[in-house]
């Protein structure tokens, strides 16, 4: 199993659209770890952002991501980093595929609804600096119907 760190952006909560892009990643089998409706504060903003520093869009992203509150969620799953990009799709709403999250409901190059980590240094990181008091474990009903427990038994 792996963990990952899910951002559903300010668009997506003034959009009112939380509900529906969490129910596509719960539909798809991602175990919710951890949960919050937060404001980003703009030295979290800083860290999280940090690898974009000397871009010259940093200044608008970090504008748009401290503007209004995100949810912040730690999903996890077989492959979840590379499962929740996948339903992302490509960074800008206008040349994300359709049945993609921003191809599906955005069209804009800097409001583009979520943000999922890119790798598992980065998720780990992602995950301390939005969770520093830890996930939540618990047995999960809905797994050992969403994998094949041979498949899991079989590691
Ligand atoms: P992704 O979120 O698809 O991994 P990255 O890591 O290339 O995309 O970029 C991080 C964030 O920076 C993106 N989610 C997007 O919001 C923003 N961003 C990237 N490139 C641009 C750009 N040219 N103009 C505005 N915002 C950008």
């Amino acid at each position: 199993m792996e963990r990952t760190l899910i951002l559903l952006k300010p668009d997506a909560v003034q959009r009112g659209l939380v509900g529906q892009v969490l129910s596509r990643f719960e539909q798809k089998g991602l175990r919710i770890a951890a949960m919050k409706l937060m404001q980003i504060s703009p030295e979290l903003a800083a860290k999280h952002y940090e690898q974009h520093k000397e871009r010259p869009f940093y200044k608008g992203l970090v504008a748009f991501m401290t503007s209004s509150p995100v949810v912040a969620l730690c999903l996890e799953g077989i492959d979840a980093i590379a499962v929740c990009r996948k339903m992302m799709g490509a960074t800008f709403g206008n040349n994300a595929e359709a049945g993609t999250i921003r191809g599906d409901y955005g069209i804009s190059r800097s409001f583009n609804l979520v943000h999922g980590s890119d790798s598992p240094e980065a998720a780990q990181r992602e995950v301390g600096l939005f969770f520093p008091e830890g996930v939540v474990d618990y047995d999960y009903a809905a797994y050992r119907w969403i994998y094949d427990p041979i498949e899991e038994l079989k590691k």
